[in-house]
């Protein structure tokens, strides 16, 4: 039988038992001290006396402190057990933490910048690194957990209600690390049944005869808006003109611009080839203005790039 009924609760007892013996032992330490300060005061003692030891009060502050510490303790321990120990049933997601967004993948390959999940079961979140060390931070559920590059670690949690809960990053990861939120969206487990297998293909397949050329254009573009989103390419790029940490994309097409390729400046003009190499191989030439920042983007398929840059020249 489990001592608590989520993660929230875990931390909630633990946290609240610590806080509470603090206030306790704050209270009863300022009250004494001021009782002490009135009733020993010089006027009412003008001479010291010297005070022998008195053992059952020796024993009564060291055995008293040491169980509430060791009270303490346990909480926290027999909560950090639980908080480790996925129950069975549990849902698995995947998540991934780049500079500076968060992409959820599900086991059937659906992927999402939000963190779906069906209301009343427990969720497993197997979380790793693209980049740099993050933090996989959800309030709610009272779970955090550092993102290490190399490292493997999750958590878990079990919503109760369906709603929408803060996901934030909790480790310093650069410029715009305090945008690199997102959502946890609780659904009942129809409506998320029928949404996770929506839309599971990234790209979709384009050899598709009984469809013209422009739809299977539009088709692309719009499986690259979606990519550039779950890939986190907004948290860098606008589209409505506005400057963050990348060019915008507005009117990206065809502009006309310079480069710093290898320390030489040069002028280009943004055609396919350069969208598809600044993809790739995003250090090669680098905007005048802007710094070799963008992090290079590992395991995107041609189709993914395809689709990208077909959603580019839209814009
Ligand atoms: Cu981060």
């Amino acid at each position: 039988m489990d001592l608590f009924s989520s993660t929230t609760e875990a931390v909630n007892i633990a946290f609240f038992v610590t806080l509470g013996i603090a206030v306790g032992m704050l209270v009863l330490i300022t009250v004494l001290m001021v009782v002490f300060v009135i009733k020993y005061h010089r006027k009412r003692h003008p001479k010291a006396s010297q005070v022998k030891g008195h053992t059952l009060l020796e024993i009564v502050w060291t055995v008293v402190p040491t169980l509430l510490a060791l009270g303490m303790f346990y909480l926290g321990w027999v909560g950090y057990k639980f908080m480790r120990a996925v129950p069975e049933g549990a849902i698995e997601v995947s998540a991934t933490g780049r500079m500076w967004s968060w992409e959820f993948e599900y086991e059937n390959g659906k992927r999402s910048p939000e963190l779906y999940v069906p209301v009343d079961r427990p969720v497993k979140v197997n979380l790793k690194s693209a980049d740099v060390l993050h933090s996989f931070y959800v309030p709610a559920y009272r779970v955090k957990q550092d993102v290490v590059p190399g490292l493997d670690t999750y958590v878990w949690f079990h919503p109760v209600d369906t709603g929408l809960y803060d996901i934030f990053c909790a480790e310093y990861c650069g410029q715009r690390h305090s945008y690199m939120m997102s959502k946890v969206v609780v659904i009942p487990a129809a409506e998320f049944q029928d949404w996770v297998e929506q839309d599971v293909e990234s790209v979709p397949v384009v050899s598709d005869e009984a469809t013209s050329d422009q739809e299977q254009v539009e088709r692309l573009r719009r499986a690259g808006e979606r990519l550039s989103k779950i890939k986190g390419c907004n948290a860098c790029h606008s589209t409505d003109g506005s400057e963050l940490v990348g060019p915008t994309y507005k009117g990206l097409f065809g502009r006309a611009g310079v480069v710093i390729t290898d320390g030489e400046k040069r002028q280009i003009v943004v055609d396919e080839e350069y969208l598809r190499k600044s993809i790739l191989e995003p250090s090669a030439d680098i905007v005048e203005g802007y710094g070799p920042v963008m992090p290079s983007q590992q395991g995107i398929t041609e189709e993914e790039v395809n689709a990208i840059v077909e959603y580019l020249k839209t814009l």
